[in-house]
């Protein structure tokens, strides 16, 4: 997937080919100078306007935290010392914000600036993988009931991705001159309102006490006001989603809403009548399942896309 990404945005940004040339030979101190050229013209060629790029670079990470995604967490630890470095590497000062959900979701806020949402070193991002992993995924606890919230209450597979990413559209603080790249990782689609991930049976009602336990869990957003909440933005998504239905040892332990099939809709397949939402933000999907086994690299990957994005605004 990864080099098929690369292929494709190399065809639809001819500079780029000349962009990540330029560095390979002379570093990143002439990175604002090849990219002086990043306006692709109408007719696919390379139009050179006048202004230099002068981005700085805001990661936002959205990530799912239920029972299964463990691993996820357990590498972006071990691995995100990369991530700052390499992004700090195309322009100093990044940013870095994460937002965690199941059910409902969180803004972390255990940050230095911006009231906690903003990070800017791996030391608090690992503290912060790591309490999310230990109070919330191995505690089967939704984030946004925080840590002495109910645990086992997560009644379908479905998780609520779609209003963390409305989050980070709309309560990160985004600078103005930031190329704005979310990197969403989950292993499962998504609901829409009016529905409700607390509502195991699909009665309208959350009263179900017996396992797994109901609980109001509503959805807030559709997946139309999303993705217009991340282009307003000018927010690409990258995901790490499944591609193939896992076997049935490896599957959701509770019951869903939508059919397996439906696992990859919003990340590789239309959900419903909308296409994918990496698609609709000039982003790309990678195979979790490749992540998981160890054949691809989180750390090397979000650093492909986000020199790949970086003073390369989305074409929408
Ligand atoms: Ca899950
Ligand atoms: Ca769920
Ligand atoms: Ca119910």
């Amino acid at each position: 997937m990864g080099r098929h990404l690369g292929i494709l945005r190399a065809m639809q940004l001819p500079h780029l080919a000349l962009a990540l040339t330029v560095i390979g030979g002379c570093g990143p101190a002439s990175r604002s100078g090849a990219d002086a050229n990043s306006n692709p013209g109408a007719d696919g060629g390379t139009t050179f306007d006048a202004g230099v790029c002068e981005d700085v670079v805001d990661v936002v990470f959205v990530l799912d935290t239920s029972s299964s995604m463990g691993f996820v967490l357990s590498q972006l630890e071990s691995q995100i010392a990369q991530v700052v470095s390499a992004s700090n590497t195309l322009a100093p000062n990044a940013h870095f914000g994460l937002i965690v959900f199941q059910d409902n979701h969180f803004i972390d806020n255990t940050g230095p600036l911006d009231g906690g949402v903003v990070h800017t070193s791996a030391t608090s991002l690992q503290s912060a993988f790591r309490n999310y992993r230990m109070n919330f995924t191995n505690a089967d606890r939704n984030p946004g009931d925080g840590v002495s919230g109910p645990t086992t209450q997560n009644p379908i597979c479905e998780e609520n991705s779609l209003d963390a990413l409305y989050a980070a559209a709309e309560s990160f603080p985004w600078r103005a001159n930031a190329t704005r790249v979310v990197i969403l990782v989950t292993d499962d689609t998504f609901l829409e309102r009016p529905d409700n991930y607390g509502d195991r049976d699909h009665d309208g009602l959350t009263n179900k006490t017996d396992f797994p336990r109901e609980g109001n869990y509503p959805a807030a957003h559709t997946l139309v006001e999303t993705v217009d909440a991340l282009k307003t933005g000018r927010i690409r998504v990258f995901s790490f989603s499944r591609i193939t239905q896992p076997s049935f040892l490896a599957r959701c332990g509770t019951g869903r809403r939508l059919p397996w099939t439906d696992i990859t809709d919003g990340w590789t397949t239309p959900y419903g009548a909308q296409p994918p939402i990496p698609t609709q933000t000039d982003g790309g999907n990678y195979d979790l399942d490749q992540v998981k086994n160890g054949s691809l690299s989180l750390s090397a990957t979000i650093n492909t896309v986000v020199l790949e994005s970086y003073c390369s605004p989305p074409i929408l």
